[in-house]
Order: structure tokens, then sequence, then C-alpha cells
């Protein structure tokens, strides 16, 4: 796979050359398979940590899964794991989090434990602790940063700390102040034992809207090569607003290039010979309506929407599923997405009129658009439909989460 680095500039002007050469099917082979390829990134994360720690409990919500699911990885001080053990999230098979033995035993040898881990294999590690760092991490650390990998510290079971700290406080008693105090000790401790510049984030996973379970996100979001952030910010659970906003933008990065393709399927397709107007019925028959209901499919599941993951949402914040749901306006967001209901909704929407306005505005900046005749009004219409159904679905899916996090009565 070819994963340059590539800026909008540079490929806005790869397609023109193609347009401008008529490689119409080569354009197309080019965008669709960046678009496969995109969701086909591999990345590997190794979760390590003492035994007790928190590690399968973290697994599981950073992966959206409940702990009684099938699939998720087992908790509790019974269940130790021996051996290295891939989680797979459950919408992006490409992204697993490993599940590593427990460290710091007497004879922990930081070394002989990354190789027995295989330590290639990962993207970055994440140490956690319940404690404050020891020694132990800090050798951990120093030997995984001489293999050239990045690694973040995560204190963990922080609700459980804040509960102990409140105890017999009375006024005065500021959380901030707290955590700042636990987060200072942890990066001093960590320095002092010779860490240079120790990222460490406090977190909770009984409350998982909290604390700093979102910049551990965008800080591992911005580390990671290019290529590869896209399917980790989808694979993020919508704990909070920020995150669907930033889904939403890097979803909307994408939609033009779809818009291509369907406007390619119109031209070189079998429907090529077709003159005149292309009206919703082409495009279902060349199969953009398929390409449309997968699209959104994925914003569905990207955003929360899908049953699974409402359902998730409802029991981590102790709320009624239903309560949730009724929140929900988008159509293709509280029913099954087919073909039908986009067609409907191309129809009473009057959208290939939009799709023609559309296509007009893009001509002004991309004027190759033309030579695709009879595409043009696909590229406008599935451009209206994918960025309209993304804009509802993220303001549903921000519905949802408000509601789920308003206080009980
Ligand atoms: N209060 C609290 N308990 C937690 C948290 N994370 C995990 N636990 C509990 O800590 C225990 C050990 O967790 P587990 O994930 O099995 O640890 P592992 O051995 O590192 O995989 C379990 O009983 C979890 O329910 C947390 O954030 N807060
Ligand atoms: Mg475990």
């Amino acid at each position: 796979m070819d994963y340059k680095p590539l800026t909008y500039e540079n490929e806005f002007q790869e397609m023109k050359n193609y347009f401008e050469n008529r490689d119409f099917a080569d354009a197309v082979m080019c965008l669709k398979s960046r678009l496969e390829d995109i969701n086909l990134v591999p990345l590997n994360i190794a979760v390590t940590g003492e035994s007790g720690s928190g590690k399968s409990t973290f697994i599981n919500v950073i992966r959206g899964v409940n702990d009684e699911e099938e699939g998720s990885a087992k908790t509790g001080v019974v269940h130790t794991t021996a051996v290295p053990t891939p989680y797979v999230h459950p919408h992006h098979r490409n992204v697993r989090y490993w599940d590593l033995p427990g460290i710091g035993s007497p004879e922990f040898k930081p070394k002989d434990y990354l190789r027995l881990v295989n330590f290639d294999r990962y993207d970055f590690f994440l140490i956690i602790t319940t404690e404050r760092f020891r020694e132990f991490h800090v050798l951990l650390a120093q030997a995984i940063e001489s293999t050239g990998k990045k690694f973040y510290f995560l204190r963990s079971k922080i609700d459980a700390v804040l509960t102990g700290h409140r105890r017999g406080k009375t006024k005065g008693y500021d959380d901030r102040e707290i955590l700042k105090e636990i987060r200072e000790d942890c990066v001093n401790g960590l320095r002092a034992g010779g860490v240079g510049n120790p990222r460490v984030f406090l977190v909770s996973c009984l409350e998982p809207d909290k604390y700093d379970f979102h910049l551990i996100h965008e800080t591992l979001e911005e580390e990671l090569p290019s290529h590869k952030r896209h399917v980790f910010l989808l694979s993020q659970p919508n704990f909070f607003l920020r995150t669907l906003s930033r889904k939403r933008k890097s979803f909307l990065k994408q939609i033009w290039r779809w818009a291509i393709v369907s406007a390619m399927n119109v031209t070189t397709g079998p429907w090529s010979g077709a003159t005149g107007v292309v009206a919703a019925p082409s495009l279902s028959a060349n199969g953009d309506l398929t390409l449309m209901v997968n699209v959104l499919e994925e914003y569905k599941k990207a955003f929360g929407l899908d049953p699974r993951s409402l359902r998730l949402l409802a029991d981590t914040f102790g709320k009624d599923v239903e309560d949730l749901r009724s929140v929900i306006r988008t159509s293709a967001a509280s029913q099954d997405i087919t073909q039908e209901l986009l067609f409907h909704h191309i129809k009473s929407q009057g959208l290939t009129d939009m799709g023609r306005m559309v296509t007009a505005c893009v001509n002004q900046f991309v004027p190759q658009i033309t030579v695709l005749a009879s595409g043009g009004v696909a590229f406008g219409t599935t451009f209206w439909i994918l960025s309209s159904f993304l804009a509802n679905m993220a303001e549903d899916a921000a519905r949802v989460l408000s509601r789920a996090l308003e206080a009980g009565e």
C-alpha cells in the first residue's frame, strides 16, 4: 500500500491530470483504493501495567465494548494475561488493542519483556498504573524508548483516588487542585527517574467522559503518522462533543472523493451512453445509491447511532436507550439505511436540482468536472447527500450524547 502523505493541493492536481487526459477509469481506481485503504490501515496499541491496574477494563472502554459483551477483555483480578492478547475494535477490524502480561514482579526485566511481547508489532505503548509510577515503570519506558517506539503513562481509577481525597475534607475542596497535584507528582516522579518528557493522563474507566480521556485520543492522534489518524479517530468512543466534531471534519474531507467516484461511475459505467439529465433512477441503477448507503452506514457507526452503540452509551451513563433514541431526528439515523430511503429522500427534496447547483459551484474551482457530462449531476447529488446526512447525523449524535450526560432527576 502506498502511504505517501497527500496534500489536498497535490491530490487535486493529480485528479486534474487524469481528467485532462480523460483517464477516468484510472482516476476512479486511484480514488477508490485511497478510500478503501484508509480503513484498512493497521493500528496496534499495546496496553501494559501491573496486574489489576485496569488494563482489560480500559481496553473495553476505549473500544466501546461492554465488559459482559462477546469479544470483551475479561476483567477482575482472577483474569490475568500470560501472553499478549489482541482485542479488535468492533467496527474497525484492523485496530487492535493488545492486553499485555502484567509487569512489576521482582524478576521483571524490561528488555526481555519487550522481546517476549514482540515489541515491534505495536504503534505505541500505554503504561497503566493505579499507584504512583515506580522504578520498573521507568525502566520499561526507557527500554521502549531505546526501541524507537512511543509510550504514554496512564494513571487509572482516578475516580477512586478522588473519592479517597474527598473523605474527611469539607469546605474549599477542589477536585481540580487534587488532579493537578496528582499529575505533577506523576510527572516529577518520572522525570526524577530519568524519563525526559513524560506524558501522563489521568483516567477513570467508570467515568470515561471525564478527566483526561479525550486528551489521550487527541494526543495519540496527533502523534500518529498521518495515514493512521483517520481510522484511529473513527475508532474512538463518542463520549465527548469534540470527538464528534472531529469525526465530522475528517469525514467531510473524504466526500469529494466519493462524489467523483460516483460521477465517474455514470460516465464510464454501463450507463455512460445515457444522454440528458441523470435523474435519481440512473443513480440507483448505477450502484451509486449502494455506495452512498455504505458510506452513510459508516457514518452511523462512527457517530454511535447504531443500535449496539446506543445500548452501550445508555448502559455507560445509566440511561434508558429509548430515551436516547427519542432525540434522534434524522431518518437515516433512526432506521436502516436503504436504497429506497435514499431514493425517497432524493425525490422528495429535489436533490437532483441541488446536485446540479453543487456541480455548477464546484465547477468554478475544478472546471474538469464538466467533462464528466451527465456524471456531473451524480457528483453534485452524491456530494450534497453525503454532506447533508453527515451534518444531520453529527447533530443527532451530539443531541444523544448531551442527553446521555444529563444529570438524572
Ligand atoms: N474504581 C475503578 N475501578 C476500576 C477502574 N478500572 C478498572 N477497575 C477495576 O479494577 C479491577 C481490575 O481491573 P482489570 O481491568 O481486570 O485489571 P488488569 O488486571 O490490569 O487487566 C476490576 O475489578 C475493575 O472493575 C476504574 O477506572 N475505576
Ligand atoms: Mg486483565
